[in-house]
């Protein structure tokens, strides 16, 4: 008796396997065996990448707000306003690079094609698409595979917010060509400039002394639109009770710092001294917004401007 019940299992674990082959396997990996954790297949994805400019070149260094599949826009501003990708210029996406607009699937090839030149921050709708693509079967609420970013585990605080297209979109991009998106890009940025300024570009937002003092949460980089200016571990999209723009909180910093993000089209383009707004709603037929810093190493300056190009609304959901 014990042999054939021992068959059986055998045979419907291979059934099983043979079934969750091709484009699920990645969730095969992922899944526990009796328990024991086995290897997981899907990247870890990086909380912040580093850089620090050059002195004794010229570079520029370009941050481009929400582009969600409005990849004709993000042509007409690459290759028209900025005169193309040189390799003294790095261009950075500040997130929501997909969703909505109409390709998403061009944007990630454009990403991958330029990753030497082209750094992207990860927005919320990127990571439900990221999320989808990792939990197939969204409906299963007890069995969600969490992604991994830096040492923390990170699974939507709405699940309703990831939806039909974001599950669409990571099936058509399918879990190589996301793996390579996931793997070159991170959820914040920063640069250290030659004059000891400090730009960071993230999709939502920064509090003064994240990175230095404490490690920001996914959710407020990547959703962040108001927070308790007496908890700041209190963060929120929508406005509550006593919050604040996290925006504000810059108004008082003396340091040297600048927070570049996109995330807030409601808001438009919104340029302070501490924080530059970028999500100027392309992708509801506004502006597509890019801000660009560039430095002239024989003087030691650094100049910034900023480039707008209208978008058509194609299907804004
Ligand atoms: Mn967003």
């Amino acid at each position: 008796m014990k042999r054939i019940v021992g068959g059986i299992v055998f045979v419907v674990a291979v059934v099983c396997l043979t079934v969750a082959s091709s484009w699920k396997s990645y969730r095969m990996e992922n899944t526990e065996l009796n328990g024991a954790p086995i290897k997981i297949e899907f990247p870890q994805l990086r909380l912040l990448e580093q850089w620090t400019m050059p002195t004794d070149q010229d570079w520029r260094l370009i941050f481009v707000g929400d582009v969600h599949g409005q990849y004709t826009e993000l042509m007409n501003i690459v290759e028209g306003e900025l005169g193309g990708l040189d390799d003294q210029t790095t261009l950075v996406l500040l997130g929501d690079v997909v969703s909505k607009g109409p390709d998403s699937g061009r944007v990630i090839q454009f990403i991958l094609e330029y990753r030497d030149r082209v750094k992207c921050v990860l927005g919320n709708h990127d990571l439900a698409v990221l999320f989808a693509l990792v939990n197939p079967e969204l409906s299963n609420h007890h069995n969600l595979l969490p992604l991994r970013v830096g040492d923390s585990q990170f699974i939507p605080k709405d699940l309703s917010k990831v939806k039909k297209m974001h599950q669409q979109l990571a099936h058509e991009l399918g879990f190589v060509k996301a793996k390579s998106w996931a793997l070159h890009s991170s959820l914040a940025v920063q640069f250290t400039l030659p004059n000891g300024q400090i730009l960071y570009g993230c999709h939502a937002g920064m509090l003064p002394g994240d990175f230095s003092q404490r490690t920001p949460s996914v959710h407020a980089l990547t959703e962040m639109k108001f927070v308790d200016p007496k908890d700041w571990t209190h963060t929120s999209k929508e406005k509550f009770k006593n919050s604040k723009h996290w925006y504000k909180l810059w108004d008082d910093v003396s340091e040297h710092i600048t927070v570049l993000y996109g995330h807030d089209a409601k808001r438009g383009l919104n340029l302070r001294s501490h924080t530059k707004g970028l999500d100027s709603g392309c992708v509801k037929g506004k502006e597509l917004s890019a801000l660009q810093y560039s430095y002239d190493h024989i003087t030691g300056k650094i100049t910034t401007k900023l480039f707008q190009t209208s978008c058509v609304n194609n299907q804004a959901k």
